[in-house]
């Protein structure tokens, strides 16, 4: 089951030593030789597909995320902006509403059920996402606007770009991950598709991922 003998494998073994070594990583320790990972995502045709969330799950991953600050999921022209927004889990995020009229979000998903009642500007207490998972969001005014925040608990996840379907995230430690790809074309209450993941001490890890069952 190992592999990379080279490699220090103290973080990937029992969870007594987890902790002593999520610190080393933090301080610098072996973080020196975080390289590149490489994902190319395609729909089921091979097509490059955009706008796909890619992140690396493991255990270690767990133990260095830690919650963003000033994060937004603003109403514009009747619209979320951003449509996809990616947090990590314990983020507080303010709805601030730039348009005129008033909106009344709310979320319905297991991972965070919330409203913001009929409101304008910004409401004074932000929404904290606590519980991994998808939250679709929705007005009760403007049935057209469908909002996403995707709350995960890693550091290491980035966006596939347009065109090319790549995604690039800088960085990864060396080890096991679970690497999983999220779409808002997936069906809803869909898990993320998962792979298995390992980065080596040194070179760029590569992978790609064909999403099927995308909604049109
Ligand atoms: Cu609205």
């Amino acid at each position: 089951m190992t592999s990379g003998g080279a490699r220090p494998i103290s973080c990937l073994g029992r969870t007594g030593r987890a902790l002593l070594c999520a610190g080393a990583l933090a301080g610098g320790g072996w973080a020196a030789q975080a390289g590149p990972v490489q994902v190319e995502v395609a729909d089921a045709a091979g097509k490059p597909l955009a706008d796909a969330v890619v992140f690396l799950d493991s255990a270690d991953a767990r133990k260095l995320a830690r919650p963003l600050a000033g994060v937004e999921m603003a109403q514009e022209k009747r619209q979320f902006v951003p449509g996809v927004l990616v947090v990590t889990a314990g983020t507080e995020v303010l709805f601030p509403n730039r348009d005129t009229v008033r909106h009344h979000v709310y979320s319905f998903s297991p991972a965070k059920k919330f409203e913001l009642k009929l409101y304008t500007g910004t409401p004074s207490n932000p929404v904290l996402f606590d519980k991994t998972g998808v939250v679709a969001l929705g007005c009760n005014i403007h049935d057209q606007m469908v909002g996403w925040i995707l709350v995960l608990d890693t550091p290491y996840y980035a966006r596939s770009a347009a065109a090319t379907g790549r995604v690039l995230l800088d960085n990864v430690p060396p080890g096991t991950y679970t690497l999983r790809t999220w779409h808002t074309r997936m069906p809803v209450g869909a898990p993320a598709q998962e792979q298995a993941l390992t980065v080596p001490a040194t070179g760029t890890a590569t992978a790609s991922v064909r999403l099927t069952g995308l909604q049109p």
